[in-house]
Parts: C-alpha cells; sequence; structure tokens
C-alpha cells in the first residue's frame, strides 16, 4: 500500500472559523475526515499533520523518506517565504504536490511567489478542501506512471 504524507501549515488548524468567502465553512476536523476517507476509497495509508511552526515542517519533510511514498502540502503562509521548507523537499527528493484551498493567483501579489511550488511537480489551487482529494489523485498516478510494470 502505499503512504502519503501530508503536511499543513501555519492557522490551517482554524479553518472554518474565519474568512469563511476565502477558505469556505469546512473546519480543519472536516478536511481531516475528507482527506482520511478519500485515502480509504483509493487504497492509500495517509499520515496528516499541521503545524505554525516552520522547524516542525522541515523535521517532518526530513522523516518522511522513512515511511512515505510522497507527499501533500498546503505550506500555508510559509507557502511565501520558506526556503527552508523547498531546501528539505529537495534533500528528500519524494514526489509531493502543493495544494492551497484558495487560487492564491488571484490574491495579493506577495501570494503569487511559492518557494516549496519550485519543488513540487504539481500546484493545485482554488478547488477549495476538495483541492486535497485531486492532489491525492494526482500524486497516485504520477507514482503508478514512474513505477515499470512487471
Ligand atoms: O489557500 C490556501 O490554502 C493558503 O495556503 C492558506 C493560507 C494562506 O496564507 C496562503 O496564502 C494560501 C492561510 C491558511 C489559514 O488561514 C486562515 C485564515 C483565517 C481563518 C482560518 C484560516
Amino acid at each position: 500500500m502505499l503512504r502519503f504524507m501530508i503536511i499543513n501549515g501555519p492557522n490551517l488548524n482554524l479553518l472554518g472559523r474565519r474568512e469563511p468567502e476565502i477558505y469556505g465553512s469546512a473546519t480543519y476536523a472536516d478536511l481531516v475526515k475528507l482527506i482520511s476517507k478519500h485515502c480509504q476509497e483509493m487504497q492509500v495509508d495517509c499520515k496528516i499533520m499541521q503545524s505554525n511552526h516552520e522547524g516542525a515542517i522541515v523535521d517532518a519533510i526530513q522523516s518522511a523518506p522513512d515511511y512515505c511514498d510522497g507527499i501533500i502540502i498546503n505550506p500555508a503562509a510559509y507557502t511565501h517565504t520558506s526556503v527552508a521548507i523547498l531546501d528539505a523537499l529537495r534533500a528528500v527528493g519524494l514526489p509531493a504536490v502543493e495544494v492551497h484551498i484558495s487560487d492564491v493567483d488571484k490574491r495579493e501579489d506577495f501570494r503569487h511567489i511559492s518557494y516549496p511550488g519550485m519543488y513540487c511537480f504539481k500546484t493545485i489551487k482554488g478547488e477549495g478542501i476538495q483541492g486535497y482529494c485531486t492532489a491525492i489523485d494526482v500524486l497516485l498516478q504520477h507514482i503508478w506512471e514512474q513505477k515499470p510494470t512487471i
């Protein structure tokens, strides 16, 4: 069974509490439920985490190769600032997909740059929390295409 690590950055634990016009009304618990259900349907084992701390996210990425085949990451605000998260992704070399609930390219200019996105082979944005399911499907497809069929 393939295993994915799903990493959520700062303030995503507050989903549903403010700015529903941007992020929707689903809570972080709803997001975890949605991801878990989709992973179960797709027969993927998943480890879902959220942290408000850049170093904890770097630590999680560094530990990923021990038990994961790929990474899905919403670095939240660290998207637009973190060379450390970009470097960690490059260092571990696992396939990675970036996901954003909102369409960051249609928002403020400072949200148009993504450092982790420079490593990720695909970015899903503006699909709401359903974008995580798209990211799982895209990562699965990518890994299947890489694996030789015997
Ligand atoms: O659209 C996304 O998924 C973002 O990664 C969300 C981040 C934002 O900084 C990125 O530019 C785009 C913000 C995450 C959580 O923000 C909240 C704000 C208010 C209430 C609840 C969460």
